[in-house]
């Protein structure tokens, strides 16, 4: 699929005032950069797709700088060392890194982490074994802070997050309520993840499900998604409860905030506590998370679904349908064949 000799990549042409169309990026194809001393030329199996990648095509700084015109999209990657200048590093070890949407990406050597292909398919390390894996399990756990029989509502309840975010739930002995786009997403996180109930916020009244579904209230809301379903939870919050704002994708493609009255009294009201959370936060912590991870997956409490694209030419239109909610499970571009697959 990768050419010998070239760098594929996709670049930001420009900038979408609301929802980005394949318009916005340009394909150019490059010469494969050479690493200079101390640094590793990798080349991409997996490049990862998030929701974040939204921001970083706005002008605005958040918690790095954004994309440039006319520079490679960033995203992290799973990859093999091609060529390296790091006696660290030989090649075909497999590394994640932050590879952006190329074939090709030259990265210090102490911005590489090793993936062991013997623990878990390395696809993994940007998924349950990776920043969404760490979002979910310090998001709910240090953030969240959920008690045994306390409920927790989830939004965008099956994706790489919410997927993981009700199962550690279940695991810490809650009753775990998610919110997802579809009755085949409904039906895969309480048949499969083990969540107690399912609302399908396309065909129910949202407002009304919760009310049945959480009859004691909500303890703990991990908020995937804002605007509106954020207030509908909070009506329902209890005395001392936590909202996690882990994201807020139904307002990314926003042109305008909308300037809706929020519900925001009843946090002061039940005394809750409503906290925002980037995972980078807990960079430090990380091994704990993910040996903790592993064990759960080795142990059969927690699965984990992954949505593939095949082919680096379609990672605009995959973002772009990930924006939309099309994705079912931990969206990713298989950009070259997987080595460790036989
Ligand atoms: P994901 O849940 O795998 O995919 C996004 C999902 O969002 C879609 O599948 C869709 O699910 C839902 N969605 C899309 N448009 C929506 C809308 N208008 N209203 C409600 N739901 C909508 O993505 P992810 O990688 O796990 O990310 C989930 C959230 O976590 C995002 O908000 C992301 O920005 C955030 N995040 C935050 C951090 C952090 O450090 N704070 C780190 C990672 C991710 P349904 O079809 O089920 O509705
Ligand atoms: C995300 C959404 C928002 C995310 C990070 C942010 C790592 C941070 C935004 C900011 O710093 O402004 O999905 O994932």
């Amino acid at each position: 699929m990768t050419s010998e000799n070239l760098n594929r990549r996709w670049l930001l042409d420009s900038r979408p005032p609301g929802e980005p169309s394949p318009k916005n990026f340009r394909w150019s194809e490059d010469p494969v950069p050479k690493p200079g001393d101390g640094e590793v030329l990798v080349r991409t199996i997996y490049l990862s797709l998030d929701p974040y990648m939204r921001g970083r095509m706005r002008e605005a700084r958040s918690f790095t700088s954004p994309v440039a015109l006319g520079d490679v999209m960033t995203g992290g990657a799973v990859g093999v060392v091609d060529a390296s200048e790091n006696p660290d590093f030989e090649v075909g070890d497999i590394v994640e890194g932050r590879s952006g949407w190329q074939d090709y990406a030259v990265l210090p050597a102490d911005e590489l982490r090793r993936i062991d292909p013997d623990t878990a398919p390395i696809s993994t390390a940007i998924g349950v074994l990776g920043m969404p894996g760490m979002t979910a399990y310090f998001g709910l756990l240090e953030v969240g802070k959920p008690g045994p029989g306390e409920t927790v509502l989830v939004s965008a309840a099956s994706g790489a997050v919410g997927g993981l975010v009700g199962q550690i739930a279940k695991i810490n002995g809650c009753r775990a309520v998610g919110i997802a786009g579809s009755d085949a997403k409904c039906g895969y996180i309480v048949d499969e993840l083990g969540y107690d109930a399912a609302i399908n916020r396309k065909t129910e009244n949202v407002a009304a499900a919760l009310e049945k579904h959480c009859p004691d209230g909500i303890d703990v809301y991990f908020d995937n998604v804002g605007g509106t379903i954020l207030d509908a939870a909070l009506v329902h919050i209890n005395m001392r409860a936590r909202i996690v704002i882990c994201g807020m994708i139904s307002e990314y493609n926003l042109v305008e905030p909308e300037l809706a009255r929020r519900p925001t009294r009843i946090l002061l009201t039940r005394r809750a506590r409503m906290q925002g959370m980037l995972v980078f936060d807990y960079r430090d912590r990380y091994p704990e998370g993910l040996r903790q991870m592993a064990r759960w997956i080795d142990e059969g409490r927690v699965k984990y679904k992954e949505d593939i694209v095949d082919g680096l030419e379609n990672a605009p239109s995959a973002f772009i349908g990930l924006l939309r909610g099309e994705n079912f499970g931990k969206r990713l571009i298989r950009v070259s064949e997987d080595p460790t697959v036989t």
